[in-house]
């Protein structure tokens, strides 16, 4: 067991820096077996600091230090001290420049944190706290220096070597070594560095900003990967198109690199001009990735991009304040593929992500505020709330201030900020300063965790024709907040009448001709509005565009449900009625699972969707989806999985049944015929088949099963071809099933993104034996434990996709997984203490499962020598 328990750090106990760095010289010698760094700091005592003259403290973490210089004279050993996660030395006077050598051993760092091989090229992921395994340094965001950094190391092995800014120097060496010099003209903090070495092929292109300036637009890959690039490098194009457009910000370097790296911990990291990603966000052809993986690919590249003015030229000043760049920053690229694809449906894919699983966190025991007051390891935060609610929290302040008050401010932040680590709170005071509004109340959206819960009631005065709303807002208890005041909520709301008109909202009885939406302003525990001159009780439709994240209670009957689904002027709420009356019939089920119907009414409205062609057909793909089990689960109040997974797969298997020949209708009518495209139209009719194709084989249909070969061995893209690979993996025709595997995996085995999507379909298949067949996909040859996106797509997608094998009532699935923890533990922490993420809401289910989640838990926590990251998140969850 772990003794000694990593400290908590406090919001409240910030000091700004007792000194700060102007310059930063590097130098990088790279070997076979580790590397050198040479770093010269010029460095100045900070006069913000009341701190006075006390000793120099830099980070460090896992280096060999050999040597130390100050102005140019060796330090001797006792004239500074090696703590090993700090280097101190005393006596430095009020400005100096400190040289630091230390030796690193990239090879085996299995980390992904600082300076790591991959694939044979050296490259660094910094940030959060990744620069101090390279040198000691200061390792914060308030310490931004300007940085120049040479890298030497062997010509041919590596013959790109690239790191943040411009080239000035490149020359040959001894030894058949070479070296490149990059010096970045913008000041930035330590995680924002990055270096890339390695013999890699360019891919090149231009982009004239509107100013005139031409930028060189370079993704490097290595050589095999050379053909899939054209996509991310149009999207980069696209975005920085649409950042001088909607934000009227132009990119301020030379030259933008993007970089794929295979082994790396998360999507990809936003470098000052030297972005590296991993290569399943940027690699991508139609023949290997999927529809859903190419608007990936463009959402990250652009929320990457856009990184470079919301998160580098105005970064953070500390860490709590994450969600100051993560969540306008997620604001900015969902705006992005809103304005590239169809607005409705990117809203409804972003609350789904945000209900299913932000929720889930906001009402577990790692709940956060989006501005934390304190952590134990800040890579544990990299989480839905800070991105995901940080996100619908600026969208939040976007629809009260609307469009151009909101632009207003967003050039007031920048214009004020650029070049500083600042805070949230100046974020919204420069909101506040542009556009005039009080943000006072909606600052407790920072402050306060837990998903605000919205109870309306209504009430309809047929003789005076008035429609009152009432609304209670109430926040939860979380981890260490109780009594939380009432927040600032932007509540859009419209009503219909019976023909499915929307009727003006008139708020008084003078009032004539009102809007027919309005953002209703919540900021009290409790709040009437009354709606004066309606002839009929109305149907409200409430929450329009989700324009809060906030949970609604009304009592829609599903006469109402139904109505909204082909009423509702709202697309997104429309979309949610349908959900709404789809789980409405599943939670019945749940409750009386021996009732021998299922709601007539939804099987209609279904076969309405299906055959319907006047409906926009992107939203139709969407609403066919039925509420996932994950969804499910965090909407019951103890969840029993099997329970929820039989009822599901009942509605699925009666809609499939009654709509059989309608689903086959439905397919032949959306084969797109010709070239493949990536409109909205187009992923929307494959989305429509392959939902059809999967619900046809659900029934183990055999013309379904014929469509299904057919499709598998002819389609001209990913996503066809893995929706039929899916369909025959869930079905029961276990002989085409093999086949289809085995030949999936022999025509792409040498491509490993699509090995994942092999991996990642047998992860979360719905078949008996499933926990005897995910261990032989770890045995399986291209499975990698050093490999993050190899680990997620088998460890992964088990426990946090395939909840019915997940949950087995024995509590093997728990078993499995504490054992995947405690296994990448040791090498690779913060991928175990995400992966732990799915025992950690043990409370939520049925007492028979979170007892024996509770035991998997405990089992990690006595594990001995346990990181960090996972202790925080371990101890967190256990905690009472
Ligand atoms: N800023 C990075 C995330 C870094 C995570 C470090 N553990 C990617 C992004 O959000 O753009
Ligand atoms: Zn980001």
């Amino acid at each position: 067991m772990r003794t000694n328990q990593p400290q908590t750090i406090y919001l409240s106990e910030y000091q700004v820096p007792a000194y700060l760095v102007d310059h930063v010289d590097l130098r990088f010698e790279l070997f076979e077996d580790g590397a050198r760094v040479h770093s010269t700091l010029a460095m100045r005592r900070n006069p913000e600091s009341a701190q006075g003259d006390v000793p120099l403290e830099l980070d460090g973490d896992s280096l060999t230090l050999e040597g130390v210089a100050l102005d140019g004279e060796q330090l001797e050993a006792g004239a500074y001290e090696d703590q090993g996660d700090k280097l101190i030395v005393r006596g430095v006077p009020g400005q100096f420049e400190l040289s630091v050598v230390t030796w690193i051993e990239p090879q085996s760092n299995t980390r992904l944190e600082g300076l790591y091989k991959s694939s044979g090229m050296f490259c660094t992921q910094c940030e959060a706290e990744g620069f101090r395994s390279i040198t000691f340094y200061p390792d914060r965001p308030d310490v931004m220096a300007r940085f120049r950094t040479r890298i030497e190391a062997d010509q041919n092995a590596y013959p790109i070597l690239l790191s943040n800014g411009n080239p000035i120097e490149q020359g040959s060496l001894d030894n058949g070594r070479h070296f490149v010099t990059w010096e970045d003209p913008f000041p930035k903090p330590a995680y924002l560095f990055a270096l890339v070495a390695g013999d890699l092929v360019e891919k090149r292109d231009t982009f004239t900003t509107c100013s005139g300036r031409a930028i060189d637009l370079r993704i490097y890959v290595e050589p095999r990967n050379a053909e899939k690039c054209d996509f991310a490098m149009d999207a980069l194009k696209r975005s920085m198109r649409w950042d001088e457009e909607v934000y009227g910000r132009e990119y301020d370097l030379d030259i933008f690199m993007i970089v794929a790296v295979d082994d790396f911990n998360m999507g990809a990291m936003e470098n000052k001009g030297l972005n590296i990603f991993n290569s399943s966000c940027v690699l991508a052809s139609q023949d290997t990735a999927t529809d859903a993986a190419f608007q990936r690919i463009e959402a990250i590249v652009a929320h990457e991009y856009f990184h470079n003015w919301s998160g580098n030229r105005v970064t953070c000043r500390d860490w709590f304040q994450l969600s100051l760049k993560e969540g306008f920053t997620v604001f900015r690229d969902s705006q992005f593929s809103a304005d590239m694809g169809s607005p409705t449906v990117k809203r409804i894919e972003d609350v789904t992500l945000l209900r299913t699983a932000q929720f889930a966190e906001d009402a577990g025991p790692m709940a956060h505020p989006v501005r934390p007051a304190s952590y134990m390891e800040i890579s544990n935060f990299y989480t839905l709330t800070i991105y995901e609610k940080g996100a619908e929290v600026v969208r939040m302040i976007h629809n009260l201030l609307g469009d151009e008050l909101f632009r207003k401010g967003s050039d007031l932040y920048f214009e004020r900020h650029d070049g500083q680590a600042v805070t949230t709170d100046d974020f919204v005071r420069a909101m506040e300063d542009a556009s005039g509004r009080d943000l006072g109340q909606f600052r407790l959206w920072y402050e306060q965790a837990g998903t605000p819960v919205l109870t309306v009631s209504d009430h309809y005065d047929n003789s005076r024709g008035v429609y009152r709303l009432n609304v209670r807002q109430s926040i939860p208890d979380t981890p260490g907040q109780s009594n939380k005041k009432p927040q600032h909520i932007p509540f859009a709301v419209g009503l219909l009448n019976g023909a499915g008109q929307s009727l003006p909202l008139n708020l008084s009885a003078r009032e004539q001709g009102g809007p027919t939406e309005r953002v209703l302003e919540l900021t009290e525990a409790e709040h009437s509005f009354e709606f004066h001159g309606l002839a009929e009780r109305p149907v409200p439709s409430l929450l329009q565009g989700f324009s809060a994240p906030v949970r609604v209670q009304y009592p829609w009957s599903r006469e109402q449900l139904l109505f909204l689904m082909s009423h509702d002027p709202d697309g997104f709420n429309r979309w949610d009625a349908g959900q709404r009356l789809a789980v409405d019939v599943i939670q019945a089920l749940i409750k009386a699972p021996d009732d021998a119907e299922v709601e007539p009414r939804l099987v209609e409205a279904y076969r309405q969707l299906l055959n319907d062609t006047s409906l926009d057909q992107a939203l139709v793909a969407k609403m066919l989806l039925l509420p996932s089990e994950a969804y499910l689960v965090e909407l019951a109040e103890r969840a029993d999985v099997p329970a929820i997974h039989a009822a599901r797969k009942r509605v699925l298997s009666h809609l499939a049944a009654s709509l059989r020949d309608d689903l086959l209708a439905c397919y032949q009518r959306h084969l797109v015929p010709g070239e493949y495209q990536l409109t909205s139209d187009a992923i929307a009719q494959r989305s429509l088949r392959n939902t059809a194709l999967a619900w046809l084989l659900h029934l183990d249909d055999e013309q379904g099963r014929e469509l299904a070969l057919e499709l598998f061995h002819n389609a001209d893209n990913m996503t066809d071809r893995l929706g039929a690979l899916r369909a025959l993996v869930n079905s029961g025709f276990e002989d085409d099933r093999n086949h289809a595997l085995e030949a999936f995996y022999e025509r792409f085995r040498d491509d490993p993104q699509v090995v994942e999507l092999w991996f990642s379909v047998q992860a979360s298949s719905d078949q008996a034996g499933q926990l005897a067949q995910i261990r032989q996909l770890l045995e399986h040859p291209a499975f990698d434990w050093k490999n993050p996106n190899k680990v997620r797509s088998v460890v992964g997608v088990f426990a946090g996709q395939n909840l019915a094998a997940f949950h087995n009532p024995d509590g093997s699935g728990y078993q499995f997984l504490a054992d995947q923890v405690c296994r990448l533990d040791d090498s690779n922490p913060q991928i175990a203490a995400r992966l732990v993420s799915p025992l950690t809401r043990w409370k939520k289910f049925a007492p028979h499962y979170s007892g024996q989640m509770k035991a998997a838990l405990e089992r990690i926590r006595d594990k001995s020598e346990l990181s960090g990251d996972v202790y925080e998140v371990v101890h967190k969850s256990l905690a009472d």
